[in-house]
């Protein structure tokens, strides 16, 4: 008599174990995979699945796709905005404050445990490739193709377990080239044994450097200008007049809209990181460079003849700013239709859980912005797709609050593993029925630590459930921005869009009470010590 538990089709390592003793019993039981592919700055905004304009007009089929195989997290959120404490998040479980990792430069205390070690000793094959951008090695891995630092988009370098600690410079577009090690890695990793697979692409980063073929597509399409867009953050606190992200003031002509012809105009000569263009356009084969000058110059020389000012600028600025960075998305969804297609061919489908989120969301010209960092929705909130065939019904939808801290124990809970008691993070496992669990928890809590440093967005802390936001600005007088200590207050329902700030509206005294609460509490339990 077959033993029930081999009617079904996936066993994990940890299951097999427990359930037969020895591995050997179930031989032709299939193992569960996880594939976690994770860009850098993808806004939800820019997936079609989502339903944005932005998404309708250059759509994102394979990404859909996933979507319509499995479940779309309307309220994945992250902890930290920013890519290292992200990434920390990710591997730790546990909060920037918990995991070292609070700013960009600096933290990680590399004596935590990462998911990655546990799996690999439960007899997981376990790979990561592409931007790994933490202060420390790759821990917990058998097979590595990483980026150096932040990664290029042309011929970037790559560090492999092979190369002896140096990075070694590839010919051809990062997105393609991060897939390529991903395939690679499926191609020789050990068939015995199950894998789990981190996909961490460089695109969309700044400056949004699409792939050669892709350098015209979109350019007739009118991307709508988002209705925040001209802000004027009248309600909110300081730290948004002293932030440095704005497209009207602070995005550069040369460095990220790519007008390589300023360089030589004196008027321009100043702009910031003009050095850092030369270096991405010399990085470049001649083949590379010739193809990308002739299509850049042309629409080049017609904006610098037009001498736009003021709103026209503004406006222009935003569009080249939001092509640029969809065509990026173009190779980030055709990669991930290519990486699908090796795992169907190899008939992985049904046993591989495949995750797709970002380090972060970001500004697509929302408040006047590019980056991250702010604690509103565009940069708190990330795409979050979970494709697992027989587990989530394809098209299904979760509005339940998760986040960035989750991926730890989801990854070891799919393996059957119980999470280190340390972990603070909660497996999403019980959401993929389509439930969600009346024990839920019903607040998250956000911390954004990276001041004073590139985009000067000051430091704040704050809680949100499914429908208000606190947000607590913070800094002493030392600071360069000067002191700040302020709140905000917003309630999603009636102002999705965060323009009204309600802190201290006298209609808003009990929900403000109720998140300071929560607020504390999270301060108090998670052992806070800065706010
Ligand atoms: C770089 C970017 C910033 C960006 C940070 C953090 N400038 O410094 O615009 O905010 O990275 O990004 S760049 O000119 O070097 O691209 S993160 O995604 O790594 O957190
Ligand atoms: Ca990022």
């Amino acid at each position: 008599m077959k033993h029930p538990i081999q009617a079904t089709a996936i066993l994990t390592p940890a299951l097999i174990l427990s359930v037969f003793g020895t591995s050997q019993t179930v031989e032709a039981q299939k193992p569960l995979n996880i594939i976690h592919i994770m860009t850098d700055d993808h806004s939800y905004q820019t997936i079609s699945a989502y339903g944005h304009a932005l998404g309708k007009l250059a759509p994102t089929p394979n990404l859909d796709r996933l979507a319509a195989e499995g479940m779309l997290f309307q309220r994945a959120y992250v902890e930290n905005s920013l890519s290292t404490p992200s990434r920390a998040c990710l591997m730790t479980g546990l909060y920037s404050h918990q995991n070292g990792q609070r700013q960009l430069g600096k933290g990680i205390d590399a004596s935590k445990t990462f998911f990655s070690e546990i799996l690999q000793q439960h007899g997981y094959q376990t790979a990561v490739v592409g931007k790994w951008h933490m202060q420390c090695e790759p821990k917990g891995f058998d097979y590595y193709a990483v980026l150096l630092d932040q990664g290029e988009y042309y011929n970037p370098e790559f560090k492999t377990k092979q190369s002896n600690g140096k990075y070694i410079k590839e010919n051809g577009y990062a997105t393609k080239l991060i897939t390529d090690h991903a395939i690679e890695f499926l191609q020789n990793r050990d068939k015995s044994k199950p894998f789990c697979l981190l996909v961490h692409h460089k695109a969309p980063h700044r400056n949004w450097m699409p792939e050669l073929k892709y350098l015209n597509l979109y350019e007739d399409v009118d991307f709508p200008i988002p209705e925040t867009f001209y802000d004027d953050y009248s309600t909110r606190c300081d730290a948004v007049r002293t932030e440095q992200m704005r497209i009207d003031r602070n995005m550069t002509l040369i460095y990220d809209l790519k007008v390589d012809e300023l360089k030589n105009n004196s008027a321009y000569q100043k702009e910031w990181n003009i050095k850092g263009w030369d270096a991405s356009l010399d990085r470049m084969t001649p083949e590379q460079r010739n193809t990308w000058i002739s299509s850049y110059k042309p629409r080049n020389e017609q904006f610098i003849s037009q001498n736009l000012v003021g709103k026209e600028l503004l406006k222009w600025k935003y569009e080249r700013y939001i092509k640029d960075y969809v065509r990026c998305i173009k190779t980030i969804d055709d990669e991930v239709g290519r990486l699908i297609a090796y795992l169907e061919k190899e008939g992985l489908m049904d046993n591989t859980v495949i995750v797709y989120t970002s380090d972060q969301g970001f500004y697509m010209g929302e408040h006047g912005w590019f980056d991250k960092r702010f604690m509103y929705e565009e940069s708190y909130r990330t795409p979050l797709i979970i494709r697992y065939p027989g587990k989530i019904k394809g098209g299904s939808v979760c509005k339940a609050l998760v986040q960035n801290i989750d991926y730890a124990p989801t990854y070891l809970d799919l393996a059957g593993i119980k999470k280190p008691t340390d972990m603070v993070g909660t497996s999403l496992v019980p959401l993929f029925g389509g439930k969600t669990p009346k024990n839920w928890r019903k607040y998250l809590y956000y911390h954004y630590y990276d001041y004073p440093a590139i985009h000067m967005v000051r430091r704040h802390d704050g809680v949100s459930d499914c429908r208000y936001k606190l947000i607590h600005f913070y800094g002493t007088a030392s600071d360069p921005d000067a002191a700040i200590n302020c709140n905000e207050l917003y309630d999603l329902k009636t102002d999705p869009n965060e323009l009204h700030n309600l802190y201290g509206n006298p209609k808003y005294i009990k929900v403000s009470d109720r998140l300071q609460q929560q607020l504390d509490k999270f301060r108090v339990e998670q052992k806070v010590d800065e706010y």
